[in-house]
């Protein structure tokens, strides 16, 4: 999945260093207990150069996630948009998937982590299509998973290391069962999210999202979506949604920033509309890719140059 060794540096802790640096020691707490924080961000090869999708943003969140843990991230939101473009500078990429992290390093185990010093990385990598060529073309198969999504009342809605283990739970299920990926319900039994990715549904020409309420993250991608696609005209409800809402649909597709726009052209079996992306769909992307490669002018502040 992730060539790692197309990244020659790292920024780690304040600087630069080689790949085969950039360790952490087995008594790390992050390791223990899942205490980091992170993000995923794309650089793309945009009109005027490479340049950070909403990289601000996605270091906004960030800086949040690591406040809702009580970690103190030691470095403000300007100076981790530079360390990322930095770092992108270094391994001289074009384009790249960036991956700050903030965990709890050495300095204590157990559950009152406060002497636990706070390591701060960012990585890249090339990262092609998320669930596929063939998936970003032609559709995804999902299925629901029979795990549920961890509630919004047990975690804050925040970018954790800890709680994706229930997003690998419900995508090896989906792999092992021969679906590209989980959709999971909350414990309300309505949709939540995918394992890594929002969902969108338009049923007569409406487009449908879960709230935040529903359990999902925050998604930059679904913010964009939403913000593009209302732009352009289409009306963009958040709504809770069931699982058969699904099975009755015209599109589906989600949404993230490693998964950008993939369509859905399966779920549970079940065919989706025509079986082929449609119309919605292929606007979403379109204008998506428009806006992350600076062709629309309305939405060049989502841009970072790096
Ligand atoms: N929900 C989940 C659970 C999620 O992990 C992501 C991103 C999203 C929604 C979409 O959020 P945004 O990227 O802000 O639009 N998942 C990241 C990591 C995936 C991984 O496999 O690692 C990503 O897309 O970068």
């Amino acid at each position: 999945m992730v060539v790692m060794d197309t990244a020659r540096y790292i920024w780690m802790d304040g600087r630069i260093v080689d790949f085969e640096d950039a360790t952490v020691h087995v008594l790390t707490h992050a390791l223990h207990y899942g205490t980091g924080v992170f993000e995923g961000i794309r650089a793309y090869e945009a009109v005027g150069g490479t340049a950070g999708f909403r990289l601000t943003d996605h270091m906004r969140r960030l800086a949040r996630s690591a406040k809702s843990y009580r970690m103190d991230l030691g470095y403000s939101v300007d100076e981790m948009v530079e360390a990322a473009k930095e770092v992108v500078r270094a391994n001289e990429f074009s384009s790249a998937y960036i991956r700050p992290i903030v965990f709890l390093g050495l300095g204590a185990l157990g559950l009152d982590p406060r002497n636990a010093k706070v390591q701060v990385a960012i990585i890249t990598w090339q990262w092609g299509a998320y669930l596929g060529e063939e998936g970003i073309l032609n559709g995804i198969r999902v299925k629901v998973s029979s795990w549920r999504r961890f509630s919004h009342d047990a975690f804050p809605n925040a970018k954790a290391t800890g709680t994706y283990i229930n997003s690998i739970l419900a995508k090896r299920e989906a792999v092992t069962d021969g679906y590209d990926e989980a959709l999971m319900l909350n414990s309300e039994g309505s949709i939540s999210e995918g394992s890594g990715e929002n969902l969108f549904v338009i049923r007569d020409g409406v487009i449908y999202t879960p709230p935040l309420s529903a359990g999902c993250l925050d998604g930059i991608t679904r913010n964009s979506v939403m913000t593009l696609l209302r732009d352009d005209g289409y009306e963009v409800v958040e709504k809770v949604i069931h699982r058969s809402d699904l099975y009755y649909c015209d599109e589906l597709f989600m949404t993230g920033t490693a998964a950008e726009v993939t369509p859905v052209r399966e779920v549970d079996n079940r065919t989706v509309g025509s079986g082929r992306p449609g119309p919605v769909t292929r606007r979403a992307q379109e204008i998506y890719a428009d806006a992350y490669t600076g062709k629309l002018d309305e939405y060049t502040d989502w841009l970072d140059y790096i």
